[in-house]
Formats: structure tokens, sequence, C-alpha cells
């Protein structure tokens, strides 16, 4: 029998490829999109998709066939599936997986720059502790108040390990949750009470630029902001400005608006510790996020139903 078509765009596993061609007959998207569309764009009914590729609803429409998109990442803003529900195409994604991957990495960047552990990192390697001393003393986090913009799941994890290093949590969503921690339903007013904002909310129109000057203003000079989320979420002129001008303290991110391009004017400051979107990409949680990315796939050829589809997508 043959096998079912099936299209990678993006980065896969060595893993998640071997599990891929015992089912599939893999393709990967080639640099020449159009031609390997014309011939097999009417063959393709699986569609593997890297959480940090995308996939535009005209690639869709040059793939009659398409069933299901199965997006390796738990954020899926890049995929349109508003295109996807309305060809009955079903998005899966990789939820809970990475949950307590992010989180250390949130608390990883608030820890790092509180603590100023890169610039010591470098003050050290750089040969200047016998030459010019101690380093500079950095900031206690036991105290602080951060408050969360989207108290997900991952939200959720993050909240629970900086309670352990004695942090109080706030936090911001479209709706109050049962939660024990104070809910904000006004951004700005979340971040003037907070010492840390940790955006952990997904990207798409609806996120778009949602920390803007008027919330880094109210973070202040003394506050921090984390992203884990989507660099969407924070318009990064707006930062950029906030950090020169010292109207914010400093800042932590693992991910930015134009990836992989991060700003020079991000880079040359000291008060910012970046890191390029690493956030669940550790052997363990990539290989989970990959065996459930492999799993929508292969039970939805196995039984027609997905996994993990989406919200928009649930009961498809
Ligand atoms: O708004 P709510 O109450 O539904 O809270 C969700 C919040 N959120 C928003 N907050 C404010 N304005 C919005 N327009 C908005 N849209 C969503 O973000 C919820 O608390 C949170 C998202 O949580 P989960 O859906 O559980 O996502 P998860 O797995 O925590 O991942 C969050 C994001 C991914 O979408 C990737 O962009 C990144 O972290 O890896």
């Amino acid at each position: 029998m043959t096998k079912p078509q099936m299209l990678m765009i993006g980065a896969a596993t060595e893993r998640m490829l071997g599990q891929l061609a015992e089912v599939f007959a893999v393709h990967r998207l080639p640099e020449d999109r159009e031609g390997f569309l014309a011939q097999h764009g009417t063959d393709i009914e699986y569609l593997l998709v890297n959480g940090h590729g995308g996939v535009p609803g005209d690639l869709m429409a040059r793939m009659p066939k398409l069933r299901i998109i199965s997006n390796y990442g738990v954020g899926y803003d890049s995929v349109d599936v508003a295109t996807a529900v309305r060809h009955g195409v079903v998005v899966t994604h990789t939820p809970d997986v990475l949950n307590d991957e992010v989180a250390n990495t949130a608390v990883l960047l608030v820890l790092a720059t509180a603590r100023n552990f890169l610039h010591d990192n470098a003050y050290l390697k750089a040969g200047r502790w016998p030459e010019e001393g101690e380093a500079p003393l950095s900031r206690s986090i036991r105290g602080l108040t951060a408050g969360i913009l989207g108290l997900g799941r991952i939200g959720k994890a993050t909240a629970e390990k900086l309670q352990a290093f004695g942090v109080t949590v706030t936090y911001h969503g479209r709706s109050e949750q049962d939660v024990p921690y104070r809910y904000y339903p006004d951004l700005v007013a979340m971040a003037r009470d907070a010492d840390i904002l940790i955006c952990i909310a997904p990207g798409g129109p609806a996120t778009r630029h949602l920390i803007d000057r008027a919330v880094l203003d109210a973070l202040g000079p003394d506050g921090t902001l984390i992203n884990v989320g989507r660099g969407s979420v924070v318009d990064e002129a707006a930062l950029i400005a906030a950090l020169q001008e010292g109207r914010l303290g400093k800042a932590g991110l693992d991910v930015f608006e134009h990836e992989p391009h991060v700003p020079a004017e991000l880079m040359a400051m000291e008060t910012v510790t970046l890191l390029p979107h690493v956030g669940s990409a550790t052997v363990e949680t990539r290989q989970a996020m990959g065996d459930l990315a492999v799993e929508n796939l292969t039970a939805f050829h196995a039984t027609g139903r997905a996994v993990t589809p989406v919200p928009e997508c649930r009961g498809m």
C-alpha cells in the first residue's frame, strides 16, 4: 500500500523523522517551493510545521487534500488557523509537555537579570576579578512582586516556582481565574504594582504590542521585563527606548519581534539578558514535544482524531 503524503516545513529531530517515515512518505519543503507545490501540492494530506515556521492561508490553498497541520510547539500564531478551520483542516500543537522547561527559563531569566550573573561571568572570564576586585553588588528577588501576563499552563508553572524564591505573584489576562494570586483586569495597573513583568502570553493580532510604552513606563526605572511568550507581544522599539532612557530598569528576553534578528541596541546593553528562543530547547523536552507532534499525525491517520488539537479545532 502506498504511504500517505506528508510535508514537513522547518526542522525535526532524527527520532521524529524515523517515527514519521514508518507511516508517511515524508517530503521536506525545498527552496523551490513553487516547483514542489506544482508537482506534489495536490497529494499532501499531512503537514508538520516547526513552531517557528508558519503556514499561511495561501499555502493551504495549494494543498486541497490537506487534512491536518501538526505544529511542533505550543504557540501556533504563525499558522493561519481561521483558514484551516474554513477548509476543514485540523490544527494541533504540543501543550503541557513544555510547561516545566519554559517556566524554568522564565525563572532563570528573572534570576540572571536580578543577580547580574551573565555580566559577572563575563567579568571573571575577561580576567577583571584580580585586576578590579569584586564584581558590583546585584539585587535579591526575595520579597519582589512578579506580574504575569498570561497565567496559562506555562504561567501557572512559573508562578509555582517563583513562590519558592519568595516572590509574590499577580496576574493579568482576559478573565479572572480561581487561583490564589491577585488578578488585575488592567495591565498597566499590574505593571505599576510589579517589580517584574513576565510575559507568557501567545502571539497573534490580539496580543500584538500589549506591552507598550504605557506598560513599560508603569513598570518603571526599577522594573524588569521578562518575555518567554512571543516577541510580538512587546513593542520592541518602545522597549529599547525605555531601556536607553532609563524609564525601564532591565530586561530578560527569550523571544523577539523579528527572530532570528535581534536589534543591535538590545545586544549592546549590559542591563539586558538575551537568549535565542531556547525556552523549551532541551533534549528531553524537545523529545516530548516531538513525540506529541508525531502522535497527532499518526493518531489522526489511524483514527481520524488528533490528540491535542488547538482550542479552535476541538471537536473537529
Ligand atoms: O486571557 P485569558 O484569561 O484566556 O488568559 C490567557 C492569556 N491570554 C491573554 N491575556 C491577555 N490578553 C489576551 N489577548 C490574551 N490571550 C491569551 O495567555 C492564558 O492565561 C495565557 C495563555 O495560556 P495557555 O493558552 O495555557 O498557553 P501556554 O501553554 O501557557 O503557552 C503560552 C505561550 C504560547 O502561546 C507560546 O507563545 C509561548 O507561551 O510558548
